[in-house]
């Protein structure tokens, strides 16, 4: 087999133990890679109603056939589990060396088991396995266990390490790599720290099988000098992801004051610009020629690195208007290891629910010094930190008093940050997103407020995300690689069945990959379903406050608007037709039979899930 490996590494920490397991040539066309191997493996695994953060669940770090070569943007790996925040399949991706040293080592795949007796660091040398232990780094920073891991391996390891808040079972926290990039924000960080698991350390030096060596690297390296050559045209690495930030104030779509508002006249201060300003460094990613990682210092001179989301969730949701305060509650994060998009939402929710008098507490928005206090009080647990470690819905369940209908949250998880009261094509995409609300899945707001009317619920809204879906959450996650170049700069998508068919030896189209995408997302699904068989539609609905009359803006581009429930449940029925799902959202046995989950199916009507 050319491509994969064909090689899982699985290890149980339990007994400090590994093994490497084959895969057929049939799973690996079924699944690619990615989020489709770890979403397959998971689903089989993973006996029903298993706690997320007992030793039962399985913490996996998954790529794919294009991962790790020399081609644009490959240096990302897939990190999931049962997740913590959702109790649904949970998943991350992140940019790390990890990518490409687990490739040379001769893996596509990595399975972590059971629970360490101790604190422990997994150190993968090619076909080496060592358990060593990490007292030394257990209740320190990702910072400082970065260095830790640099100063006894070198620099050149691939690292995935935690910080306080996966230590404490924070069900936000976030697996952090070198190069300060940060993801699994399902929960993957807490899954690792229920294992004892403080770091996994990884060196390869194995080739990595190509079907076409000498093709890839051709096509490939040229390929790294264009994207490089169209973002420097582009500009769009300047202000990076930020950039959005101006965009979604002038059209109302930024969440400031816990989504109470969509727009705010200091936004400006903490916009692409002043990033781009105050920047003193730029990060990236292994194999990537448009890093877009902007670092800057924050108010106590620390090194941070800020992305739209971290900005707009720790800013403008929090009424903190301060770049260097917003950087340093980003820095908090990354080295408490927590997720800066669910810390934001959260914090945002606490304050709102004591403004409300669902709750009391001397936090409020704009307090800076509050939000860090309680960053440090979340990662360790303590006090009020304790119920906010698990997650605004979890904080709104306690309070009470209607707090759960401005829980900013899906399915569990905290929102990215797109404000959406009136945006029903973009609330549809975080309402139908299997892991959560997650923009990753299909980031449709653009397509909706720039080529279609904002008004609309017409089924043309719910194709969209169908398409992004398989773009998106399907190939880049399976393949596995960064979307940026398509996303940000335009690369066409149609180089990314040549890198397959380059590494692989097959002659994939993109229609090809639109089918396994499918199947992953009735996968992804059924997951969800085994885990909630109460379910129903309402699972796919966002926050009540969109839709809340008495929530609307009173100035700015949609002041006096709000979703509407009617119309929003039929572009609900609009994605379930087209999907092939019934009227409670699950995949007909029609739909599962097509997509080539026929066991599957019976599996699931013994369970009760399908009539
Ligand atoms: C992703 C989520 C995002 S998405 C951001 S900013 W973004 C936040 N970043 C965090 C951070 O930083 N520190 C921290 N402590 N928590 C953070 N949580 C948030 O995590 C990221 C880039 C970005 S920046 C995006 S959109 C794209 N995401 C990709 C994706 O999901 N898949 C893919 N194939 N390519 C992608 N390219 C881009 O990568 P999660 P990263 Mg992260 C400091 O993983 O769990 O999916 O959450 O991935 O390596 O940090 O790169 O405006
Ligand atoms: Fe990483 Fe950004 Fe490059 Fe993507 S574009 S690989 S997120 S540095």
């Amino acid at each position: 087999m050319k491509g994969w490996t064909g090689r899982i590494l699985r290890i149980d920490l339990t007994t400090k133990s590994f093994k490497t397991e084959s895969f057929s040539e049939e799973f690996a066309h079924t699944w690619i890679g990615g989020r489709g191997f770890a979403a397959k493996i998971l689903y089989d695994e993973l006996a029903p109603g298993i706690d997320p953060l007992g030793p039962e669940n399985k913490f996996i770090v998954a790529l794919g056939p294009i991962a790790g070569i020399p081609a644009p943007n490959t240096g990302k790996a897939v990190v999931a589990a049962k997740s913590p925040s959702t109790g649904g399949y949970g998943d991350g991706n992140l940019g790390t060396k990890v990518a490409v040293q687990l490739r040379k080592a001769g893996y596509d795949a990595l399975i972590v088991e059971g629970k360490a007796d101790r604190p422990t660091m997994l150190v993968i040398e090619d076909d080496q396995v060592s358990f060593q232990p990490a007292d030394a780094v257990w209740g320190q920073g990702t910072y400082e266990t970065n260095n830790w891991i640099y100063a006894t391996h070198g620099t050149g390891v691939g690292v995935l390490n935690i910080g306080q808040g996966g230590e404490n079972l924070v069900r936000y926290a976030v697996v952090r790599s070198l190069e300060g990039r940060a993801g699994g924000r399902t929960g993957m960080g807490a899954v690792m720290g229920s294992k004892l698991l403080k770091a996994v350390v990884v060196r390869g030096t194995k080739p990595i099988p190509l079907a076409d060596p000498e093709g890839m690297k051709e096509v490939g390296l040229g390929d790294l000098a264009e994207v490089h050559r169209i973002d420097k045209e582009s500009g769009w690495s300047i202000q990076s992801t930020n950039a959005v930030l101006g965009w979604c104030n002038e059209v109302a779509a930024l969440p400031v004051r816990n989504f109470r508002k969509t727009h705010h006249p200091d936004a400006w201060r903490v916009d692409g610009e002043r990033l781009s300003d105050a920047r003193v460094a730029l990060y990236g990613c292994p194999n990537c020629t448009m890093h877009c990682g902007i670092a800057m210092h924050d108010d106590e001179g620390r090194m941070a690195e800020l992305d739209y989301e971290n900005v707009a969730l720790l800013g403008p949701n929090l009424e903190i208007f301060d770049l260097a305060q917003v950087a340093s509650l980003n820095y908090l994060c990354d080295d408490y290891g927590l997720d800066t998009m669910s810390s934001g939402c959260t914090l945002s929710f606490y304050a709102d629910a004591i403004d409300h008098g669902a709750t009391s507490g001397d936090f409020a928005f704009g307090d800076a010094s509050g939000a860090k206090m309680l960053l440090g009080m979340i990662a360790r647990r303590e006090g009020i930190g304790d119920l906010l470690a698990d997650g605004a819905l979890q904080a709104a369940r306690t309070f009470g008093h209607g707090s759960e209908a401005y829980a900013m949250q899906v399915k569990g998880l905290e929102m990215p940050a797109y404000n959406c009261k009136f945006i029903p094509g973009m609330a549809l995409a975080l309402g139908v997103s299997p892991i959560g609300a997650h923009h990753k899945e299909a980031w449709i707001i653009t397509f909706e407020l720039k080529e279609t009317l904002r008004d609309s619920y017409g089924p043309e809204k719910a194709q969209k995300v169908i398409d992004l879906q398989r773009i998106r959450g399907g190939l880049f996650e399976c393949m596995v690689s960064c979307r940026f170049p398509w996303i940000e700069n335009g690369w066409p998508l149609e180089h990314y069945p040549v890198y397959f068919n380059l590494s692989t030896g097959l002659d994939w189209t993109l229609d090809d990959f639109w089918t396994v995408s499918d199947r992953i997302y009735a996968l992804m699904k059924l997951f969800w379903l085994r885990e909630h068989p109460q379910t129903d539609r309402t699972a796919d609905y966002p926050p009540a406050v969109w839709f809340d009359p008495a929530n609307v803006d009173t100035d700015g581009p949609i002041a006096g608007r709000h979703l509407e429930y009617d119309k929003y449940d039929g572009l609900l029925q609009d994605y379930y037709d087209i999907r092939g799902y019934d009227e409670r959202g699950i995949p007909t046995r029609d739909t599962l039979t097509r997509l080539g989950l026929a066991a599957e199916a019976t599996a699931a009507a013994e369970f009760g899930l399908l009539t």
